[in-house]
């Protein structure tokens, strides 16, 4: 008879339990598995065992539901409501103007410090028995206590003795959607936008209503729509009845809908002769436009726009400058307290300044000239969402202003959704990255934040990666990237560390022997990313367009800015852009503090070299070997570190499912070949200027550069045509 150990079951038991509900990925982070742990399991059933959750509007109706949602898969039983809250409670979901006097009086320290979307969340002693709160000012508090309190079950976290109070540290924590009105998602690798305009407002996807649950449960708030290079067509009737439609499925969560303003769209849909900002019929277009939007969508948040970037429309087409054009759309939303979120990626080709500099001089002078309805989006780094670029020196040098983070999940430039990449080690870096404008620890997170300099209003973008596929984004570690974005901009202090560990076990398991070396994993990816594509401060020398694969020999595009070459510089003598005040001093828009320390090789941080210098291939670097062996031997780093991770990877498979081993295997074989191709690549390629032999260790291209220079990849994803 065929018959199973008792210890062996006992483990396959275990095993069961810590597959999350559904293997294909949809549920994200929110798969709720039951606890598997006894002791755990009746603790937490003890804490909930008598719940009163106070009844109110949509938010908190949503917010009840969803804790019904996922505690009853945690405990795997129904939970028990009462209908008034009594002395039996041992669970009790309030707001502060409805709880009883001696607990708001025991509570109030907490409450004031957590403003109107934070919470709190306490196990205390109350009349003489132990009481579980959860306590906030508003209602959407309530329900970001709810997905937090989830979040700490799935974690198996100790809650018998909890105490915990938290409030976002940034007000807008939004996701910026570049889709297009066709459905194509611009840079988007994980199939097409999740907006079904054609069949929108009529038939509302069951998508949509998951996408905002997955956003209110890590704090975002506020998503824009279209893609920044807009289409003056979302602003008309018939788009913005769908808006609306999306709008209102999104409200219970917390969540306001944006819109991209093509700032030509006066004359594109209104039939002006000009857009001109300054002309009174075109700010009483954008009024009247604007009063349109709020009668159909009363929460609307107001526009994001890219203006005179990358040949889209704006002011300077009528002489004018990026204060009128932001401040004539802040006039007409500001009776709606609406916001415009004006970009700051600008670069010019007929402007011969270094590209990295060119932001920063048109906008800092304009610092605190725009209306305090308006904050202005700037990248992480003063190029384009590099594997690693410092940080932007817009940041700290305009304290009148609000400074929006604007973070790339998308990978752009980190290998598409085939490369497993933990971004939040990237923002992490940028985050804790010292300005020095007000002296040593004035951090970009306090410039974002807005505690550097008091600003009114904060905020924090993320160019999203989802799309129509299954698992959302593509690559299923590629979550990790839209979860970590999420609690960043919540608070931009939590280390990439704890996010990496919060989301595995919400998503995969809570077994430490999965968790320790997959995390590290994660938190190693970032690193391997740069080794194999941007080594030591190299950067953008992407193929052209579509950015799929090294291109570092690409020289004849139209833009000069738009060719690597142009990056790199690499030649006989040496390699890298010279930003130092020896050259093109960029570094000289840094605080002098940070400016001394990026203009010396010597103090240059190693991993933004070349990114300042350009240096002899004989240039010694601090491990002792030339800039040559050393460049090399980063790349074959990258490489070895993909090994790793398939092997990592390869040990994780007692814990997942066969499915969900061989999704991500599937994809680090990928990623393992495109890390060969980058370092082949490069190396043949800048070999032709170093003239020198690669050293031992680093493995040798089976293919010559005219093979990997020949390559060309007409329907690579993510590209828009007019990047052809
Ligand atoms: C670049 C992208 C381009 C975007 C642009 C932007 O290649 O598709 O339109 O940024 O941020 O990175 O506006």
């Amino acid at each position: 008879m065929f018959c199973i150990k008792p210890t062996l079951l006992v483990f396959m038991v275990f095993i069961a339990c810590a597959y999350p509900q559904s293997p294909d990925g949809y549920n994200l982070w929110l798969g709720y598995d039951k606890v598997g742990k006894p002791k755990l399991l009746k603790e937490y059933k003890d804490l909930t065992n008598s719940i009163y959750f106070e009844d109110g509007g949509e938010v908190l109706k949503t917010a009840k539901k969803e804790m019904v949602t996922g505690m009853e898969k945690i405990l795997g039983t129904t939970l028990n409501f009462t209908e008034a809250s009594n002395t039996n409670n041992t669970f009790l979901i309030a707001k502060t103007a409805t709880l009883e006097t001696s607990l708001k009086e025991k509570m109030s320290d907490d409450l004031s410090e957590v403003g109107s979307e934070g919470f709190v969340l306490k196990s205390i002693t109350h009349k003489g028995k132990k009481l579980f709160v959860l306590a906030a000012n508003e209602d959407i508090g309530i329900l970001y206590g709810v997905f937090r309190l989830l979040n700490l079950m799935q974690q198996h976290k100790d809650l018998s003795t909890i105490s915990l109070v938290e409030y976002p540290k940034i007000d807008l924590r939004m996701l910026n959607h570049w889709d297009n009105l066709d459905r194509t998602v611009e840079r988007g690798y994980a199939g097409f936008s999740l907006w079904n305009w054609h069949k929108l407002p009529e038939y509302l996807d069951q998508r949509y209503l998951d996408y905002a649950r997955a956003n209110a449960s890590i704090g975002i708030n506020a998503v824009s729509l279209t893609n920044v290079n807009a289409n003056s067509l979302i602003l008309t009737p018939m788009y913005l009845e769908k808006v609306s439609a999306l709008a209102t499925v999104f409200r219970p969560y917390g969540i306001k809908v944006y819109l991209t303003a093509r700032f030509s769209a006066p004359m594109e849909i209104g039939g002006l002769e000009t857009a001109d900002p300054l002309d009174p019929k075109v700010q009483q277009w954008w009024n009247n436009k604007v009063n349109k939007i709020y009668s159909l969508i009363p929460d609307f948040g107001g526009f994001l726009v890219k203006a005179n970037s990358e040949g889209q429309p704006g002011p300077q087409n009528y002489g004018r400058n990026h204060v009128d054009g932001a401040n004539m759309m802040a006039r007409a939303l500001q009776p709606h307290n609406g916001l415009v979120i004006w970009r700051a990626f600008v670069y010019s080709e007929h402007d011969p300044e270094d590209r990295a500099k060119q932001a920063f001089s048109e906008f800092v002078p304009l610092d605190g000239l725009f209306r305090d309805n308006v904050l202005i989006q700037t990248k992480n780094g003063a190029i384009d969402f590099q594997p690693r670029e410092p940080f932007h020196p817009m940041f700290g040098a305009m304290p009148n202003t609000p400074l929006m983070m604007e973070f790339q999940i998308t990978q752009e430039y980190l290998g598409f959704s085939t490369h497993l990449v933990f971004l939040p080690k990237l923002y992490e870096e940028v985050l804790d990255s010292d300005t020095y404008s007000k002296g040593k620890g004035s951090t970009v997170a306090k410039v974002v934040d807005g505690s550097l300099d008091n600003n009114k209003i904060s905020g924090m973008a993320g160019v999203s990666n989802i799309g129509n596929d299954l698992n959302w984004t593509g690559h299923p570690f590629a979550q990790a990237n839209w979860y970590g974005f999420g609690r960043l901009a919540w608070d931009p202090y939590i280390s990439a560390g704890t996010i990496a560990d919060e989301w595995l076990r919400a998503t995969y398991s809570n077994n430490p022997d999965f968790i320790e070396p997959v995390k590290n994993m994660m938190l190693n990816s970032r690193e391997a990313v740069v080794n194999y594509m941007n080594p030591l401060g190299l950067h953008h020398i992407f193929d052209t367009g579509h950015h799929y694969g090294p291109g570092p020999w690409v020289h004849e595009l139209s833009r000069p800015e738009w060719n690597p070459t142009y990056y790199h510089k690499a030649d006989t003598k040496g390699i890298g852009f010279n930003r130092s005040n020896s050259g093109s001093n960029a570094t000289g828009q840094y605080a002098p503090e940070v400016a001394k320390t990026f203009n010396d090789p010597n103090t240059c941080p190693e991993e933004y070299l070349l990114w300042f210098h350009h240096l002899p291939w004989d240039y010694t670097l601090k491990n002792g070997y030339s800039l040559w062996d050393g460049m090399a031997l980063k790349y074959e780093e990258g490489v070895d570190q993909v090994e790793e991770m398939i092997e990592t990877w390869n040990n994780a498979q007692p814990y997942i499912t066969k499915e969900q081993y061989q999704e991500v295997h599937m994809l680090l074989k990928i990623q393992l070949k495109e890390a060969k191709w980058w370092r082949n690549a490069c190396l043949l390629y800048f070999q032709t200027y170093s003239q020198k032999a690669l050293p031992k260790e680093v493995e040798k291209s089976p293919k010559s550069l005219e093979y990997y220079q020949s390559l060309k990849f007409p329907f690579a994803p993510g590209i828009r045509p007019q990047w052809d």
